[in-house]
């Protein structure tokens, strides 16, 4: 059977059992770390045998649940599952599920949105209470016990050392070439004995290639064959492509006034179809021998690989379309060379983003006409996915650039408005804004600069007016001039758009152009 092949250490064969076997071995009420990461080397069939567990539990009258704690998003075999069975207690970090969405919305499962890179070391810390049990997919078990990670690493050297017990699911769907990719950094200490990350450029290995796992804690091992789940990207579409030439243009601009070599500098993207369209761009642009040190690798920045525009790429997970996926496993030994996939605590670390001069690139759902962020939360209260990785990025980066299209649902939502109903990113972090009307470089303006650049270079015509005449009556009338606010008003955009469907303030129309 291929399956028993991939689990060569002798003395933890005969922890193999069925998903069912080891779902019973998960009491309610525990903590459960899982790997997974943006739709890869989620477990794939432990959850789904604990959820029928948990709904007959709940049928019964019981209250199962348990925390959930993984890399970032999974898949609906692992999220959507669990989220249906009314399983589970508390959810983090990021999460893009429907069901979870729906459920945390519904205020019926606890969230904690919480930084990428801070997860690792607030289990490390004892913030987030202990952490029961590791459900870990990996590629293999080596005969030493070593196991060979899939195709995220995401937190899973800390739930493994964390946790007091372990379920292993080893997925012989994932290419055995995926050994050898991964660089498990071992070094991290708690303060006050933290030692300098070694890693100054973006191609430097510094760990380890495999996981470690005390083989007294493995309770059981479940055998899988089963694919990520992989999330199609459209092509481009005409907003994604001005936003990605306007990004271009930039960085040309940068190049010549001397702030940005000619290779740029470390790229970082955010995950959906803009920063795939950058990608694209940036694969039929001038620039050569490009990095990336980046939290996920999507199709774009393959096929960057593939052309040689990209000479590598550092990430923690990958999120690829089928055809993507298709192509890396069929090119495994050619990509192995130049991808690393290293924890989350690693490729999000701040102090290593912030010395490597990274370019970050994040999509938003809002920003503020000075430059204050929304990542997370629709109309200020309804949760998206969450910051993910954005917040290490942005506020590390040597450039922070955020984008969106200027408007949302059929141009009823402006993008751009007078305040943001949820802020992840503060004014501080945020240098330039994109949308498809253009790009605002924000370094070096005062807040009101800052105002008139963001709604002249990228708020949609429609919502420009009425944007200005927020700005212009809060500049006579606010308490202060500095970021001038008319309380009363900041947020009926919002408020207007709930009331009635449309965020455009009606005095629009006798409003003089
Ligand atoms: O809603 O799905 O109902 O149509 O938001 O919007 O334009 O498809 O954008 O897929 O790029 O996601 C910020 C959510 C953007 C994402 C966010 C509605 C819009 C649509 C999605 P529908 P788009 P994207 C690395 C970095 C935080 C995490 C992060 C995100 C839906 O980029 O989660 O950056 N970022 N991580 O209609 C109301 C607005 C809206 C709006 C858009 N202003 N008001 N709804 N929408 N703007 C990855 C990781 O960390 C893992």
């Amino acid at each position: 059977m291929e399956n028993s092949s991939r689990v060569l250490c002798k003395a933890l064969q005969g922890r193999i059992m069925s998903a069912e076997q080891a779902a019973a071995l998960i009491p309610s009420g525990v903590n459960v770390g899982m790997s997974g990461f943006t739709g890869s080397g989620y477990p794939k069939s432990v959850p789904a045998a604990l959820a029928r567990r948990i709904a007959e539990a709940n049928g019964e009258g019981q209250k199962f649940r348990i925390g959930v704690w993984t890399g970032a998003s999974t898949a609906p075999e692992l999220d959507g599952v669990l989220a249906e069975a009314d399983g589970v207690e508390m959810r983090l970090p990021y999460q893009s599920d429907p069901t979870c969405r729906r459920r945390i919305n519904e205020g019926r499962m606890e969230y904690i949105d919480i930084h990428l890179s801070h997860v690792a070391q607030f289990v490390w810390f004892g913030f987030l209470g202990k952490l029961d049990i590791a459900l870990v997919e990996v590629a293999g078990i080596l005969e030493d016990g070593r196991l060979i990670p899939s195709s995220s690493v995401g937190n899973n050297k800390t739930w493994l050392d964390q946790a007091d017990k372990v379920i292993l699911e080893v997925n012989s769907w994932q290419s055995p070439l995926l050994e050898g990719m991964h660089d498990v950094y071992y070094g991290t200490q708690l303060p006050p004995h933290r030692m300098p990350i070694p890693l100054v450029r973006p191609q430097d290995r510094i760990g380890e290639q495999y996981l470690r796992c005390d083989p007294e804690k493995i309770i059981a091992i479940v055998e899988t064959n089963s694919p990520d789940r992989n999330s199609p990207f459209s092509p481009p579409d005409e907003n994604s492509m001005l936003i990605a030439g306007h990004i271009l243009d930039f960085f040309e601009h940068e190049v010549r006034k001397g702030r940005l070599p000619k290779n740029l500098l470390p790229l970082q993207s955010g995950v959906g179809n803009i920063a795939n369209a950058v990608m694209a761009g940036l694969n039929n642009g001038p620039f050569d021998n490009l990095t990336a040190y980046t939290e996920v690798l999507q199709d774009g920045m393959l096929d960057m690989l593939r052309s040689g525009k990209l000479s590598m790429a550092s990430a923690t997970a990958f999120s690829l379309s089928d055809s993507a996926l298709e192509e890396l496993n069929r090119n495994l030994d050619f990509y192995r060379e130049k991808i690393i996939l290293r924890p989350q605590e690693i490729s999000n670390h701040p102090e290593v983003i912030r010395r490597l001069g990274v370019i970050a690139m994040n999509g938003m759902i809002e920003a503020d006409i000075y430059g204050h962020v929304n990542s997370t939360h629709v109309m200020g209260s309804s949760i998206m996915n969450g910051i993910g990785g954005s917040g290490d990025f942005a506020r590390n980066a040597y450039i922070s650039i955020f984008m969106t299209p200027s408007q949302a649902k059929n141009g009823k939502i402006s993008c751009i408005v007078p305040m943001a109903s949820h802020v992840d990113h503060t004014e501080h972090d945020v240098q330039v804004i994109v949308t498809e009307q253009g790009l605002a470089d924000l370094r070096g303006l005062s807040p009101n600069q800052r105002a008139k650049v963001i709604i002249d270079n990228c708020a949609h015509p429609d919502f420009r007016p009425a944007l200005h005449d927020y700005h212009d009556r809060a500049l006579q009338c606010s308490l202060g001039r500095h970021t001038p606010h008319l309380l009363d008003e900041a947020l009926s955009w919002h408020q207007r758009f709930l009331a009635e469907g449309c965020m455009l303030p009606k005095l629009q129309e006798a409003m003089p152009m």
